[in-house]
């Protein structure tokens, strides 16, 4: 854990606006725990959703990227008229953790049969290499079949030329898969810096180094860019590695880069990435935090000043209560995800965005988002408090209650009405992300390794599968 002079001072004002004691420890009893039998059963009913709406997608969308769960139609996610079964691919890891094997027989023939990638379309390299990229190196993680590593290492070379193609070595935001062409050189820091996991599980995978270094020059070129105040202004020019804009934001679209400093650190024991990560979040600490109200939040702020630029919140950004405490930071992402509790009360379902000093709604849907659960998650496995099984419940009340339609699990276009308003689309992070999430934290799953595993932003599991 870091102890610069700053974050003692950060803690100390946080302590004194929380309700701390001296050591920073949070004064509030931990709730008390409800019976094994009990969590198991919510893990139970979170498997026959899962199965309840696999059988829907395959009756109505099967092969296609996502179902629209209203309908009963279906729409392409990277390309119109290119499926490559994204559902299925992002789900194939959490059917076989929740052991609905008929269910993963069905996807992996489906993957084995149609999955082909000689697409001339762009794609987009971030969404390409967290979802698809990222889907096959769990399925063969989980699986151990072979093809799926092959379909695996023919996807990272195709999307390897955003990378080798660019003069600072900044991934391009789209890459054809047939011709290599790249595009869209103004990109940001998440689309940046979310690759070292699953390119470096493939260099691993395969011997080929080129991948894991790739990822990490983009880390290298953006750190060494960093404000004189250790923080990063979120826009990015690929070919030049200047900064195109000021501002710096722990949501979107940087987020899953200070994750990926993280989790690199953590499965390969790169240092590089541990004392980049360091950095970057004690420079979010000193200039970033503030205490509205008694609760934490990160203001978006001006990198090279420090001064405020806005004080919305992304609901994505919620994830950064769990990294924090992965990243040893624990006071600090229980106080983070106890804010976001607050708008979960307020609001049942989070809404998209929020302006914190009022809570009000600034973006009013829900995209069926797992941030909130993934921190709860996260926080559960470091602290296990029972508080945030209890957080994570909620979390899956409210999504059935809200988004349970007839062909499945909808997002939200207002949820601030009551009842609130649906729309009719199922996003594939959803069969990758709450359902392992939910599935994780209320069972004991017994394919999965609690005390030694890997789960990346979209939450494929690339390490701790037992087999
Ligand atoms: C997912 O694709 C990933 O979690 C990503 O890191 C951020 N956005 C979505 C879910 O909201």
């Amino acid at each position: 854990m870091r102890t610069s002079l700053h974050r003692r001072r950060f803690l100390g004002l946080l302590g004194a606006a929380a309700g701390l004691g001296a050591a920073g420890v949070l004064s509030a009893p931990v709730a008390s725990a409800a019976p094994a039998a009990a969590w198991r059963s919510v893990a139970e009913d979170v498997r026959k959703q899962t199965r309840w709406a696999w059988r829907d997608y395959v009756a109505k969308a099967f092969g296609h990227d996502q179902i629209k769960p209203v309908s009963g139609g279906f729409e392409e996610f990277f390309v119109p008229d290119h499926p490559v079964g994204l559902t299925i691919v992002e789900a194939l890891d959490t059917l076989w953790l929740l052991e609905l094997d008929a269910e993963l027989e069905q996807g992996l023939a489906w993957v084995r049969g149609h999955s082909r990638f000689d697409i001339d379309a762009p794609f987009q390299v971030f969404e390409t290499n967290i979802r698809m990229l990222g889907g096959l190196l769990s399925a063969y993680h989980c699986t151990g079949e072979a093809r799926m590593l092959e379909l695996a290492a023919d996807l990272g070379e195709r999307l390897l030329p955003a990378f080798t193609k660019s003069p600072s070595g900044v991934p391009y935001r789209f890459v054809n898969l047939a011709t290599g062409a790249v595009s869209e050189p103004a990109t940001n820091l998440a689309e940046t810096g979310t690759y070292i996991t699953e390119f470096g599980s493939l260099s691993k995978w395969t011997g080929d180094r080129r991948f894991y270094d790739a990822a990490k020059r983009a880390f290298q070129v953006t750190f060494d860019n960093r404000s004189p105040l250790d923080l990063l202004p979120y826009a990015v020019h690929a070919e030049t590695g200047e900064w195109l804009n000021t501002t710096a934001t722990v949501g979107p679209p940087a987020d899953s880069y200070y994750e990926y400093l993280w989790d690199g650190w953590r499965l390969f024991g790169d240092h590089d990435l541990k004392a980049w990560y360091e950095t970057l979040v004690a420079g979010i600490l000193n200039h970033q935090s503030e205490v509205v109200g008694g609760h934490l939040w990160f203001a978006q702020v001006d990198a090279f000043t420090g001064a405020v630029v806005n004080r919305r919140q992304s609901e994505l950004g919620s994830f950064f209560a769990g990294l924090l405490a992965e990243g040893g930071d624990v006071v600090e992402g229980r106080r983070y995800h106890d804010s976001w509790n607050v708008v979960q009360d307020r609001y049942g379902v989070l809404p998209e965005g929020i302006e914190y000093p009022t809570l009000a709604a600034t973006s009013k849907g829900n995209q069926l988002r797992p941030e909130f659960a993934d921190s709860a998650f996260n926080l559960w496995l470091v602290t296990r408090d029972e508080l945030y099984r209890q957080r994570a419940k909620k979390h899956y009340d409210e999504m059935k209650r809200t988004s349970k339609v007839r062909y499945g699990y909808t997002i939200l276009d207002d949820v601030t009405t009551s009842p609130p308003v649906r729309g009719d689309f199922c996003p594939g992070y959803w069969w990758s992300e709450q359902l392992k999430y939910y599935y994780l934290i209320f069972g004991d799953a017994k394919r999965f390794d609690y005390r030694d595993h890997y789960l990346s932003t979209e939450a494929n599991l690339l390490k701790g599968a037992r087999r």
